[in-house]
């Protein structure tokens, strides 16, 4: 007669066998949970370096991330990434400070600003805003001082870069634009 097969009757070597598998996939599993992603295209996947990690994220358009085509560059590293979608990404990056610029600046969602990224001992998510308010360089949607003394300096030939100074869009910035702006200082975006 047949009788029931309990664990009782494994033999010891293949519990071993057992334990160690089990023991394997555990120490698999750990390692997955810390392993770091990379980009595959524009986007987020696979496995990166030990000590590098990712920058990724959007550019925002007219309420959200979904339409943006043109190209991200990463300074000091001098690399660039196609935005497809709205959506870029970098891998391989160690730790460090960082600035993102896209172009097109600007297009009618708004213009961008150069965004300073900074890269500790994780990825890094970033959303490139975008912004129509006169003197806003960094389109964070508010202008300080700062943005108005870069919008005086280019009224002086003094400067460049910021194309929401122009806010008449003349493709020119002069004194007149430079009230629009100190009204974007003293009464906000
Ligand atoms: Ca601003
Ligand atoms: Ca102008």
């Amino acid at each position: 007669m047949r009788r029931r097969r309990d664990i009782g009757d494994f033999p010891k070597a293949g519990v071993a066998v057992v334990v160690t598998l089990l023991a394997s996939l555990h120490l698999l599993s750990a390692g997955a949970a810390h392993a770091q992603s990379s980009c595959s295209g524009p986007f987020l996947s696979g496995t990166n370096g030990p000590s590098t990690y990712v920058i990724e994220g959007c550019v925002w358009h007219h309420g959200g991330c979904s339409v943006e085509y043109g190209t991200m560059t990463l300074s000091p590293l001098d690399r660039s990434a196609q935005v497809e979608r709205s959506y870029f990404c970098f891998d391989g990056i160690p730790p460090g400070e960082y600035r993102l610029s896209y172009s097109p600046q600007c297009n009618p969602a708004g213009c961008t600003g150069v965004q300073r990224v900074s890269v500790v001992d994780e990825d890094v998510y970033v959303v490139i805003g975008r912004s129509n308010c006169p003197g806003d360089c960094n389109a964070d949607r508010k202008v300080n001082v700062q943005e108005v003394i870069r919008c005086v300096a280019q009224v002086l030939g003094e400067g460049s870069g910021c194309r929401l100074c122009d806010a008449n869009g003349d493709y020119q910035v002069g004194v007149a634009d430079l009230v629009v702006v100190v009204g974007s200082l003293l009464h906000g975006c």
